[in-house]
């Protein structure tokens, strides 16, 4: 018997991968490889304790709300300690944003080249029923110089300044996905071993799909693009899924194909997700794999942050679903710039004094 088959190889750790991609750029120093390696860590903390939530009292909510205005669960504020913790301890972060604080957080590490911007638990609202949750970050080289505390220029870059983004899902099973401007790779972490392995090589996401992800709930606001789109996908027979948590209805339509869509609404007139934490490091992600981002007429990464908590209007995943979509939008604008103008308003005629 082959020997081999007695003890099959268990695959390639994140750890190990990230060392073997660092080989790929000759000038890398390590620093980047080292501020991954945080960020895992922390993510297999918040993954012990979000397997243990129902069991222990850190379920439920806060009772504060977060800069945003929302309702923060004891695991949202548990996550952002442990994902800025494991960032400071790290070294390699001089600033970070996060949705759950309202100002910038400098760490101390003032030498530090990067920045990370992170919703350290996104779809929080579901912890309580089981649904899955997930953690979303960007990583940014800093413009100005190191030795000091790092600043708005450092943190409000464009997505395509991105050196790094990624997502950790919570979910069946804990994965880790994430992007260095080389394709996307996914890793399925392994509780036994407390490792991340190796799942899924070189993520491509279907050019296009028949999954479409948005909140109907809302659609009395939606514009007359978007209303169209929704219902092209009717009458293509699409299948509605939308969970409710970004990062869940994400990586679904990455592996199947689909489009998720937050729109500008009545309640969230610029949409509800923010640009820098969630919108740009999955637009990163899903362009690597071959996707598309907008905010239905311009490139998500190419939108010039003005605020950190900044919000915007939100089309993301196959390319041909995202490039639909825009054009039901543009057909709509289009439609508005020829309008014709309303009649003016007759004067009354005033009578001779
Ligand atoms: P709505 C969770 O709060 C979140 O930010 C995303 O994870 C999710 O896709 C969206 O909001 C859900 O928002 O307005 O449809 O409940």
């Amino acid at each position: 018997m082959d020997h081999n088959k007695l003890a099959l190889p268990v695959g390639t750790t994140l750890d190990r991968f990230i060392m073997r991609k660092q080989e790929d750029f000759p000038y890398a120093t390590g620093e980047l490889s080292q501020l991954l390696r945080d960020i895992a860590l922390a993510a297999k903390i918040v993954n012990r304790e979000i397997n243990r939530s129902g069991l222990i009292d850190i379920a439920g909510a806060y009772g504060s709300q977060n800069v945003q205005g929302e309702d923060q669960q004891k695991l949202d504020v548990i996550a952002n300690i442990r994902f800025i913790r494991a960032l400071r301890n790290g070294g390699e972060v001089c600033t970070i944003i996060s949705e759950e604080d309202d100002e910038m957080i400098q760490t101390g590490n003032n030498q530090g080249k990067y920045v990370v911007a992170i919703d350290p638990l996104d779809g929080s609202s579901n912890i309580d029923v089981n649904v899955s949750i997930g953690t979303i970050f960007s990583i940014y080289r800093r413009v100005s110089p190191t030795g000091r505390e790092g600043t708005a220029a450092d943190c409000l870059q464009p997505g395509t300044h991105q050196v790094a983004a990624g997502y950790v899902i919570y979910g069946s099973s804990t994965m880790l996905v994430y992007t260095t401007g080389n394709g996307v790779n996914g890793f399925t972490y392994e509780h036994s071993l407390g490792e991340f392995f190796l799942s899924h090589p070189d993520i491509i996401t279907p050019k296009t799909g028949s999954i479409y992800s948005i909140n109907e709930g809302s659609s009395d606001s939606f514009s007359p693009g978007v209303a169209a789109f929704v219902q092209h996908c009717k009458d293509q027979q699409f299948s509605a899924r939308y969970i409710g948590s970004l990062v869940a209805d994400f990586h679904r339509n990455l592996l199947k194909g689909g489009i998720y869509v937050y729109p500008a609404t009545a309640k969230n007139k610029s949409g509800k997700l923010r640009l820098m934490y969630e919108c740009n490091p999955l637009a990163f992600i899903v362009e690597q794999a071959g996707g598309k981002s907008s905010n239905g007429t311009r490139r998500t990464m190419e939108i010039e942050p003005k605020i950190p908590h900044e919000r915007c209007p939100f089309f993301i995943g196959s390319k041909e679903l995202v490039e639909k979509a825009e054009s039901f939008i543009a057909k709509d604008t289009e439609a508005c710039d020829h309008k014709p103008a309303p009649e003016p308003t007759p004067k009354k005629a005033v009578a001779a004094k």
